[in-house]
């Protein structure tokens, strides 16, 4: 069995407590520590300094190793505000009109990649399998292979990938393709993904495309003088650890605590990091709309919204942030009640265990991404859910989930009307009907876990 290395933007540093860390952080982390070789987790120590040692810092944990280099302010910048975080970001997400786009943030993107690249080509040893993980390091592989580096890399992208002429936005987006196509597999979220990828391939490149018998399994690409492979692979969840850890939840302080300040009243929930690509403005709309068109839910409805701030540095951000206090206060202002307050907006972040808790009390999971590579809140949800009196997921179709969330009631986000009568079915839905959506969509979480999503990425790449 080869030794595994992964690269991502932040690494899980052993001191940091896996209880705060996300579902990912856990799952790589235990792919590292199954190899019977070992594993190497390297990337950005999340440290921005004044002048950064050219090597990087080592740790280690059991069988693996983690090794970590810091970025300078002006790389912070460059590299990570200013191009992965406002120009590809927005790109991806389909937002054209928020890109920042300006040639020194894409040199300094380059350059942060050639630098991690040196660093990481010390470490490599010749039957090393590697796995790069999302936007911030597409240009890796290339810089790895400039250096020698034949070993097997593959790439997952998190967030989607867009549409040809999305991605034609982006000035150097041949560059980019063309850096993409030095893995051997490029693993997305979603076929939709990599539909966006072959026409590219196709239209833009004249680049060749097979894909494979019967439509299962990864499409073979040649362009830029590379052959690889590229397939969908939907990120998930510990189903079962999530849904034990809810049901364990159900009487836990926090839990209780929500339960009883709601009274009769059923529970809307939303969480998301506080980002414009997550819809969450256009959920508050919605919430109003309902509130305005059916009074019989005033009262009776409260609306959590949990959105800890995130990217404060990026202005969208900001604007974003004050668009939202001012909804929030809108709607409470018009509807609120002495002994009722219609919209409760949480700027803060909760554990892995105090959401499982507050998703199981919620009637319904709102989940309205404009765009989305997954989003693992949905899947969440749902896991946490009571079967015997579940809740029910209202989900936009573009997020990456609703591909395989086939008991959601599926919304379009754009339309908030359409989206507050979602909202309506959902809490007025008969429990034989939330039972049969409910199962539906837990047979495919039970089909389909973060471990799955793991193997099947790492047999596809050793393959
Ligand atoms: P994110 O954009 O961060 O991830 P998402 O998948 O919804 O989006 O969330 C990732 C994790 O963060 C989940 O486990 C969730 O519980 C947690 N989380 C989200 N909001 C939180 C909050 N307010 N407080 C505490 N925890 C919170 C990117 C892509 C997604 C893709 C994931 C994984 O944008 O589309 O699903 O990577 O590939």
């Amino acid at each position: 069995m080869a030794r595994l290395v992964i690269v991502s933007n932040r690494v899980s540093m052993p001191r940091e407590r896996l209880s705060r860390a996300g579902g990912l952080a856990v799952a790589l982390r235990e792919a590292l520590a199954g190899q019977k070789d070992g594993g190497l987790w390297f990337g950005w120590s999340g440290e921005t300094v004044a002048e950064p040692q050219p090597a990087p810092r080592r740790a280690s944990l059991g069988k693996i190793d983690f090794a970590v280099l810091d970025l300078s302010p002006a790389e912070h910048k460059g590299f990570y505000t200013d191009f992965a975080n406002s120009t590809l970001w927005p790109l991806f997400h389909y937002r054209l009109g928020l890109i920042d786009f300006h040639r020194a943030a894409w040199e300094s993107y380059l350059s942060v990649n050639e630098r991690f690249a040196e660093q990481l080509a010390a470490l490599l040893r010749h039957d090393d399998v590697v796995w790069v993980h999302d936007y911030h390091f597409i240009p890796l592989a290339a810089a790895l292979r400039r250096r020698g580096v034949k070993n097997r890399i593959g790439f997952f992208l998190h967030i989607p990938f867009p549409a040809h002429e999305v991605l034609a936005a982006l000035p150097a987006h041949r560059q980019l393709v063309a850096d993409l196509c030095a893995y051997d597999l490029v693993g997305f979220q979603t076929w939709n993904d990599v539909r966006a990828l072959t026409e590219y391939v196709l239209h833009e490149v004249g680049g060749r495309v097979e894909r494979p018998d019967g439509g299962i399994g990864a499409v073979r690409i040649a362009a830029f003088d590379r052959e690889l492979r590229v397939a969908g692979f939907p990120i998930s969840i510990d189903t079962e650890g999530f849904a034990r850890t809810a049901a364990h939840e159900a009487e836990a302080e926090d839990t209780v605590r929500l339960r009883d300040s709601l009274g009769n009243r059923s529970l809307v929930i939303g969480v998301d990091r506080l980002d414009y690509s997550k819809g969450i403005s256009k959920r508050f709309e919605a919430f109003q709309i309902l509130l305005g068109a059916r009074p019989e839910h005033r009262g009776h409805v409260t609306f959590m919204q949990i959105a800890p701030i995130s990217r404060g540095e990026v202005s969208q951000y900001r604007q974003l942030r004050n668009e939202l206090d001012g909804l929030a206060g809108r709607i409470n202002g018009r509807y609120a009640e002495f002994d009722w307050m219609p919209v409760r907006y949480l700027n803060r972040s909760f554990t892995r265990n105090q959401l499982a808790g507050f998703y199981r009390v919620a009637r319904v999971g709102l989940v309205t991404p404009l765009r989305d590579g997954m989003n693992l809140v949905a899947k969440e949800y749902v896991a946490a859910q009571d079967g015997a009196d579940p809740g029910v997921l209202v989900l936009s179709r573009f997020a990456g989930a609703a591909a395989e969330m086939s008991g959601a009631v599926i919304v379009n986000p754009y339309d908030t009307e359409g989206l507050a009568e979602g909202l309506d079915r959902a809490l007025t839905m008969p429990l034989e009907e939330r039972r049969q959506r409910w199962q539906a969509n837990m047979a495919v979480l039970r089909g389909n876990t973060i471990t799955h999503w793991r193997e099947g990425f790492l047999a596809a790449l050793a393959a």
